[in-house]
């Protein structure tokens, strides 16, 4: 069983992190459920708009919804951009994360919609940039991170504001909401042999999002 969410760092405003927040039995619950669902949606290599240059990071997603980039833009939708299945349901512990960290922390009554999984090998990163294709900003964004520790930066609402770093280890959870649910962030960089707990090295970033505007009737915080 995991530990009860203790009381988070608050990294900036509105970034809230929870070190160890799954135990090491929970990471490799939860590493096991995330191998199922790559079974069945797999990795695809994302591609910017326009120019088509492939990130680095591959990606899936799991849950009603999935974020995918190819040359004609971002979006997201409801199934995988190469099997043409849908997505794969949200694992048990992805619920009870968002129940007790996003629910509780940030106030939200909206359900998450979509769960991006970023796969990081050796040598991947993400550069600073926005999330911002979501419709619904007033639902906060919750990651969890499993396998190598990532040096994550996180800034400000513009680009130009300055940043923090910290070290996502394996276990950690990071929920961003209110000014921090659109600051800019990235991955600097993996940090290699940080993790004995996949069977290959990397990372995995998994992020809850809730993507469709409230509709009437739900309520919404404040
Ligand atoms: C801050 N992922 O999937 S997770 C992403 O580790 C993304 O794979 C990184 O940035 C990763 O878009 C960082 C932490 C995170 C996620 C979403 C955010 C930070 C965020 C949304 C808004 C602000
Ligand atoms: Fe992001």
């Amino acid at each position: 069983m995991a530990p009860a969410s203790t009381a988070p760092i608050e990294v900036a405003p509105g970034c809230l992190w929870w070190p160890g927040w799954l135990d090491r039995a929970g990471q490799e619950a939860l590493a096991e459920d995330i191998r199922q669902v790559l079974a069945q949606a797999p990795l695809f290599t994302p591609r910017m708009p326009r120019t088509g240059k492939p990130f680095s990071v591959r990606m899936s997603n799991c849950g009603p919804l999935g974020w995918v980039s190819d040359q004609t833009g971002y979006r997201y939708q409801p199934t995988h951009p190469e099997t043409g299945q849908p997505w794969p349901p949200f694992p048990d512990v992805l619920k009870r994360a968002w129940r007790e960290l996003a629910r509780e922390f940030a106030g939200t009554a909206l359900a998450p919609e979509a769960c991006l999984i970023n796969w990081y090998a050796p040598g991947a990163r993400m550069g600073l940039h926005q999330d911002r294709d979501e419709q619904e900003f007033r639902a906060p964004v919750l990651s969890l991170s499993l396998g190598d520790t990532a040096l994550f930066r996180v800034g400000g609402a513009a680009r130009s504001d300055p940043t923090r770093s910290i070290r996502l280890v394996s276990g950690d959870a990071l929920l961003l909401s209110g000014p921090s649910r659109l600051a800019f962030h990235g991955i600097d960089r993996i940090l290699p042999d940080s993790s004995t707990l996949l069977r290959q090295p990397g990372r995995i970033n998994l992020t809850l999002r809730r993507v469709r505007p409230a509709e009437d009737g739900e309520i919404l915080p404040i």
